[in-house]
């Protein structure tokens, strides 16, 4: 994980891009860092840094420094239930010119893969709702991002051997953008 969640947030003076997420434990990154490099293998384009690699749960977007202690204190009372998502599709975002990899679109389990993320992306903004004035995105695309500014028209098929994704907790993250990405993870829930 980048930056460690500090036990006080340092407090912003301007607006804040911030996003919840799930991040990989150790063993998940190195899974995806493969993907990453069979990927741009055919496609080109920028790999992700493994200390970057996530899956977006809910975009909150520029948030106003005073709304940001509040989402923090709330994220750490929160509790998630252990679950496990199967990463098992390549996909592509042509225009972003984004290749990612995500679940099957959902398969026989509800409790698994897509339907418990947008499960859990329902849950979050339901909260979320009474502290930010975001609105949910339209639509949920559960992936993460392995490359950016890679041809997407060569997309080759997914590695045949999924990722199986245990995770039990998600990080509520600000997220800079000065020419590279950088994430400071600032607060985080627990199971
Ligand atoms: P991306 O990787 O597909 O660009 C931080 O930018 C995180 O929020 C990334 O996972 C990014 O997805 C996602 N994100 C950025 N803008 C978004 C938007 N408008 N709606 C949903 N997710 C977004």
């Amino acid at each position: 994980m980048p930056d460690p969640s500090p036990s006080r947030t340092t407090p912003f003076s301007r607006p804040v891009r911030l996003f919840f997420a799930l991040w990989p434990d150790f063993d998940t990154v190195r899974a995806l860092t493969q993907w990453c490099q069979q990927a741009h293998g055919a496609c080109g384009g920028r790999i992700m840094r493994a200390d970057t690699l996530h899956l977006t749960l809910a975009f909150l977007g520029e948030t106003a420094p005073a709304l940001v202690q509040p989402l923090v204190d709330e994220t750490r009372r929160r509790r998630i239930e252990p679950g496990q998502v199967i990463l098992s599709r390549l996909g592509a975002f042509p225009r972003p010119r984004i290749v990612w990899a995500g679940p099957a679109d959902d398969g026989d389990n509800p409790d698994e893969g897509a339907g418990r993320l947008a499960s859990e992306h329902r849950q979050l903004w339901d909260w979320v709702a009474a502290l930010h004035p975001a609105r949910p995105e339209t639509r949920f695309r559960p992936h993460v991002t392995l490359l950016r500014d890679a041809d997407t028209r060569l997309l080759p098929p997914a590695p045949a051997q999924p990722i199986a994704w245990r995770f039990d907790r998600y990080v509520l993250v600000a997220s800079a953008q000065d020419g590279r990405s950088r994430y400071q993870i600032l607060a985080e829930t627990l199971a």
